[in-house]
């Protein structure tokens, strides 16, 4: 009803200016008389928010009017990193915010570093949300996503003598200037209770604490396109009513606001320790209160785009709603929605399943035994009672219909069923099978890790549903990927493909190929790769204090620290060069190519053996690169604190990536992705996305080596027949580390865990030793082909050309048509 005020003019830098002065003065959260970078940056950002908001109420408008089927992407996790950058990278005022705040004595980019990385997630399935959630805008397309609004997100990391230490990441120190409170959009979410039987015979859930969830939006604008969707984020909240002003009047200070500090645990950490009962039961409870707020809100749409829905017409819901689970930790959707349908919109078992099966799909993102979630029965049952009626109630008639329909199937029910009571102290509810048998679609995240989901982890019920198991290859956006953080590369693209059409038709890069041998094309390239070398090799002085030389190879491996992940064989390969290079008379040096091995990535807080290989990669660096006998050969720099923007000058910078899982084990990965478009050639093995990528850009544009998934598991049994004859190179490596020569730490449990012949963590299950040769001799190769500059650029070019396929855009676009069938819709 209220006509709006437009934003200012994107074409105006003096507009914008006075835009920026506006918001500096009257949304103040800073004394009017400083006006330094930090403040420079929140009132831009602010501006920059006044066009977001524009888009996002124009496009909630023409959804709500034009009521096209929606996808909601459910997730605990996104990795959002800087938001300013991108928001004015795809608004296209890029240009007029650097000018206007030039008239500040600002550049843009300085004032882009004040900005603190929103890190609601670990790492590859928060990020991937975060570019689904870019593409999903971009295509125009009706979806949002819904996560929870983290107090703290992923711990700031601090290397100290001991290792890694971890820090609370307060990203809201000060306010996040791109969320939107919504005031207006608050539900209820119960915990705990029990359930009563009413006189008709239904079903309520009543009793136990019941919190509020409140919505905070954050705008997501497309690229070149009007439209911006929503990443709705829950806070946990209680009421006034909840507060005990007697108790608080007689000094009873902590009891008088119990439910409060109660409601403020849910959203304080993302990913709660879950060593202890307590800790699981946060987690769970987080879990619930996304789930449960979230379908709250989803139904109440339902319901307002249209009168006649207020009653019913339940059987739209399907064709109006699409609900994707990214993984099993947003399970809980499934039994909530029936709650929600039975309990509370009056309808049976049989119509509130068809469509809770029509709506819901899942992906999984891992086979790894220990990340599939399973959650005590006695914890779902005191939390949740409905939930477990639900749960028990599927679980039971998925049994009966395997007997009644596919009798051939009996004997594998067991392994199948929802519900695990093998162990009578410990029954369990498996997540991953409740996802199976009640989503519609099931889909992997690489073409490998989805054969191994169909051959292995789910084969039995592929022979059930053989349709409903799909792979949907990972991407990532070329625009924060490439665009954003890498212009110098960009602008050559552009220049020689003739178009800029590349950032949203990726496909395009593949018209690079033709000039990959130019001369012309080879110099300039190579001068924008050394200039992003720079600007990286800036960042680990500043943020080690090592000097690294911009004309060695640049050798990077950054993800989360895990013994699948393998920088293990990373750092044992430094290691071995290291004590190569020790042997080597000052001529053979010469000869030698000199390498910066950087590795970073967080261990998760309770994994023993993650922190003893950061601690590992620090010690040999510190004496790598103080003897001077090899350090103009060698530097290994461990990368502190690494995270979005962090990787956004560490990509641009690269030339060599390593992604070495033990194959079959890492799921896709998307880093390799951003490497691999930014001209940075690849060590891998047969893993993952890597097999796509290895694919797409040929398989002399990366060095390839390693056991294949089919062979693994024969390889960890002839360990365990002592079998295994491990290479003298790999003993050489592991025995100097035992004999001190990086410190008196005790690297003995770490060491261990790569021999002995059987159990997980011992016996080298990851296969580490009988990787290493394969490893030494590609690095070997990789020397080699860097000594010859015009080959080495070729590949990279090649790298980049090759990397069409791995745009979210194309993910996103697959995920529309073949699992969500949404169109889009986009803002006139
Ligand atoms: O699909 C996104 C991302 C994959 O690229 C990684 O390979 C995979 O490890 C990750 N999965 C998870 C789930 N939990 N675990 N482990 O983070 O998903």
């Amino acid at each position: 009803k209220v006509k709006p005020a437009a934003s200012p003019a994107a074409d105006k830098p003096a507009e914008i200016a006075g835009n920026i002065s506006y918001h500096a003065q009257y949304s103040p959260h800073f004394s009017p008389l400083a006006f330094g970078p930090e403040e420079a940056f929140y009132a831009t950002a602010e501006s920059v928010r006044d066009h977001l908001i524009e888009r996002w109420n124009d496009t909630y408008v023409h959804f709500h009017k034009t009521d096209p089927k929606q996808t909601y992407y459910l997730s605990m996790e996104y990795l959002q990193g800087r938001a300013l950058t991108n928001a004015v990278g795809n608004l296209g005022i890029t240009g007029a915010y650097a000018e206007a705040v030039k008239k500040f004595g600002y550049e843009l980019e300085a004032l882009v570093g004040q900005e603190k990385d929103a890190a609601l997630g670990n790492g590859g399935l928060g990020r991937l949300a975060s570019c689904f959630l870019d593409s999903m805008a971009t295509l125009n397309l009706p979806a949002w996503g819904y996560g929870l609004r983290y107090r703290y997100g992923l711990f700031k990391q601090v290397i100290t003598k001991e290792g890694q230490e971890e820090m609370a990441e307060d990203w809201l120190d000060k306010f996040s200037p791109w969320e939107i409170p919504r005031h207006d959009v608050v539900f209820p979410v119960r915990f705990f209770g029990h359930v009563e039987i009413l006189p008709d015979g239904s079903r309520k859930w009543v009793g136990g604490e019941v919190l509020k969830a409140l919505a905070y939006d954050v705008p997501i604008p497309g690229y070149k396109t009007k439209n911006a969707i929503s990443l709705r984020l829950w806070e946990a909240k209680a009421t006034a009513e909840d507060f005990n002003l007697f108790q608080f009047n007689d000094g009873q200070y902590e009891s008088s606001a119990q439910l409060h500090a109660r409601a403020e645990q849910i959203c304080a950490v993302l990913y709660p320790g879950d060593a202890t009962e307590e800790g699981k039961l946060l987690r769970l409870k987080q879990q619930f209160f996304l789930c449960s707020a979230s379908l709250q809100d989803m139904i109440a749409r339902f319901k307002e785009r249209k009168a006649d829905r207020v009653s019913g017409k339940w059987s739209e819901f399907p064709s109006k709603v699409a609900v994707q689970l990214n993984d099993t930790h947003p399970t809980l959707a499934i039994p909530e929605l029936m709650r929600l349908l039975m309990d509370e919109e009056g309808l049976g078992w049989d119509e509130a399943w068809d469509i809770t099966y029509r709506t819901v799909s899942y992906t999984n993102h891992t086979v790894l035994p220990e990340a599939l979630e399973k959650w005590s029965q006695i914890v779902m049952r005191k939390l949740l009672p409905r939930h477990m009626e639900i749960i028990e109630e599927i679980d039971k008639r998925f049994r009966e219909m395997v007997i009644s329909k596919h009798k051939e199937m009996e004997g594998k029910i067991d392994s199948m069923k929802v519900l695990d009571g093998s162990n009578p102290q410990k029954p369990v509810v498996r997540m991953a099978n409740l996802c199976v048998v009640s989503s519609h679609s099931v889909n992997g995240v690489a073409e490998l890790h989805s054969n191994i989901l169909k051959q292995e982890l789910f084969a039995d019920y592929v022979s059930i549903w053989p349709n409903k198991f799909q792979n949907k290859t990972n991407g990532i956006t070329p625009r924060r990927w490439l665009k954003f953080c890498n212009p110098e590369l960009s602008e050559i693209i552009t220049k020689w493909l003739k178009t800029d059409q590349w950032t949203s038709d990726l496909d395009l890069l593949t018209g690079l190929r033709k000039f990959a041998d130019d001369e012309k094309l080879h110099a300039e390239w190579a001068a924008a790769k050394l200039a992003c070398k720079k600007r990286l090799a800036k960042h680990v002085l500043d943020a080690t204090g090592v000097t690294i030389d911009p004309n060695s190879l640049f050798d990077i491996q950054i993800k989360r620290i895990h013994e699948y992940k393998r920088q293990l064989l990373n750092i044992l390969g430094a290691v071995y060069r290291y004590k190569k290079l020790k042997e080597m008379s000052a001529e053979e040096k010469q000869k030698v190519t000199p390498r910066t091995v950087m590795i970073g990535g967080k261990a998760f807080a309770t994994y023993t053996n993650a922190k003893r290989i950061v601690k590992l990669v620090n010690d040999v660096g510190a004496v790598v690169n103080n003897d001077p006998e090899v350090n103009k050969c060698l530097k290994v720099v461990f990368i502190p604190n690494y995270n979005v923007s962090v990787a956004e000058v560490l990509i641009p910078g690269s030339e060599l990536s390593q992604h070495i899982s033990t194959a079959g084990m890492e799921a896709s990965g998307t880093s390799n992705m951003k490497f691999s478009l930014n001209g940075c050639v690849i060590i891998g093995t047969l893993d993952g996305a890597n097999v796509e990528i290895r694919e797409e850009v040929g398989e002399d544009n990366f060095f390839l080596f390693g056991a294949k998934a089919d062979q693994v598991a024969g390889l960890r049994k002839d360990r365990e027949n002592g079998l295994f004859k491990p290479d003298p190179r790999f003993e050489e490596a592991k025995q100097l580390i035992r004999s001190g020569a990086f410190g008196s730490y005790n690297y003995e449990p770490l060491l261990d865990s790569l021999e002995g012949n059987s159990g997980f963590g011992r016996g080298d299950y990851f296969l580490v030793g009988y990787d290493f040769p394969g490893y030494i001799d590609a690095q070997d190769r990789v020397d080699a082909a860097y000594k010859d500059k015009k080959k080495w650029i070729k590949m990279s070019i090649l790298n980049t050309a090759g990397s069409g396929k791995f745009s979210s855009d194309r993910t996103i676009a697959q995920y529309a048509k073949e699992i969500w069938d949404i169109k889009p819709s986009p803002v006139a």
